[in-house]
């Protein structure tokens, strides 16, 4: 582990530290957001990312303690820690009434794809973590490749030229849905209020907790720093990034945007799209995208008991 537990600060918990993220970085925001939420107790399973720059050995912002582990292994470093919790509760190192939360910290290229067979197993073994994916659709550290969460249309360093690229975002929330953890939800730095209750929610349920946040990424998705709170309500606003909740097995929105705006607003507020705009605009992929943000909200209003308004 990186750091140790310092002396006790009054809040906010994440301190400056050496290390240079970029202003505006979503994944950075919603993390503090969580970190502020759980408290000190928290030990950070880290999987290479963008955000394995927050604490280079031996330093870390946090008032925790941070391991950093390959991009495929965070959930195994995982049971690990809580394995070794255990044993040293057991020997009475730890006090049986503290609980310390095992966070994994991953991006959405880990979370999605080559560490998805190790979430998968700590999944099954109801393992009694939280894991956040702070999704910045692309392999940000490494210069912003097209992931298994890049969305259609958005150009990244692999998929620089036309187009953009050509497959729809991987849906991950069902993924780990048809895993039935304890808690699921899907949430953004941009709507605090929502983030701060499904924590509270998810830290009432013992065995895996998965939350995946947009993460708007100023440096991969081309805006200004100073708009990142604006493109995560367009987001929301949209419908492109639907606010859910997963317990016992039902899945509720906790956000319906009402009206919801055209995606074409979100689109293009970013550079990562502009392809789509400008010097040709490219209709056929705009409603592509829009038709199928349309059909999945339609598709949720129809299993719902009272047709909520669009
Ligand atoms: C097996 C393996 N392949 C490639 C890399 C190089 N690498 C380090 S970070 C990274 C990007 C990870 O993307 P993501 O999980 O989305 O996190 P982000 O960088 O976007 O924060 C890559 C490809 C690695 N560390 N390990
Ligand atoms: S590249 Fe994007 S996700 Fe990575 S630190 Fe910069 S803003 Fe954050
Ligand atoms: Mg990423």
């Amino acid at each position: 582990m990186s750091a140790g537990r310092g002396a006790v600060t009054p809040r906010p918990h994440l301190m400056a530290s050496g290390t240079s993220m970029c202003p505006g970085c979503g994944g950075l925001q919603v993390v503090k957001q969580i970190y502020e939420h759980l408290g000190r107790d928290v030990v950070f399973v880290n999987a290479a990312g963008c955000l394995t720059l927050l604490a280079p050995y031996p330093t870390t912002p946090f008032q925790s303690s941070w391991i950093y582990t390959s991009m495929a292994s965070a959930p195994a470093g995982a049971q690990g820690l809580v394995d070794a919790i255990e044993v040293l509760r057991s020997k009475g190192r730890i006090s049986g009434r503290r609980r310390i939360h095992v966070v994994v910290l991953t991006g959405d290229g880990a979370a999605n794809g080559i560490g998805l067979s190790s979430t998968s197993g700590a999944l099954d073994r109801r393992l009694d973590f939280y894991y956040l994916c702070y999704d910045n659709e692309g392999y940000g550290n490494t210069g912003h490749q097209t992931s298994p969460a890049t969305p259609e249309g958005a150009r990244t360093s692999t998929d620089a030229l036309g187009p953009g690229c050509s497959q729809p975002k991987k849906d991950l929330f069902s993924i780990w849905a048809a895993h039935e953890p304890s808690y699921l939800a899907t949430v953004i730095g941009a709507e605090p209020q929502d983030l701060a209750r499904k924590v509270e929610r998810a830290r009432g349920c013992q065995g895996p907790k998965m939350f995946i946040a947009l993460a708007p990424c100023p440096t991969g998705w081309g805006f200004d720093p100073k708009d990142a709170g604006r493109i995560g309500h367009l987001a929301v606003s949209t419908g492109v990034w639907a606010l859910r909740e997963r317990v016992d097995g039902k899945t509720v929105h906790t956000k319906i945007p009402r009206p919801r705006r055209l995606v074409e607003d979100y689109l293009r507020a970013q550079k990562r799209f502009q392809h789509l705009f400008s010097p040709v605009r490219r209709d056929d992929v705009i409603q592509r995208i829009q038709a199928r943000i349309t059909d999945a909200w339609e598709d949720w209003f129809r299993g719902q008991p009272t047709r909520p308004r669009a």
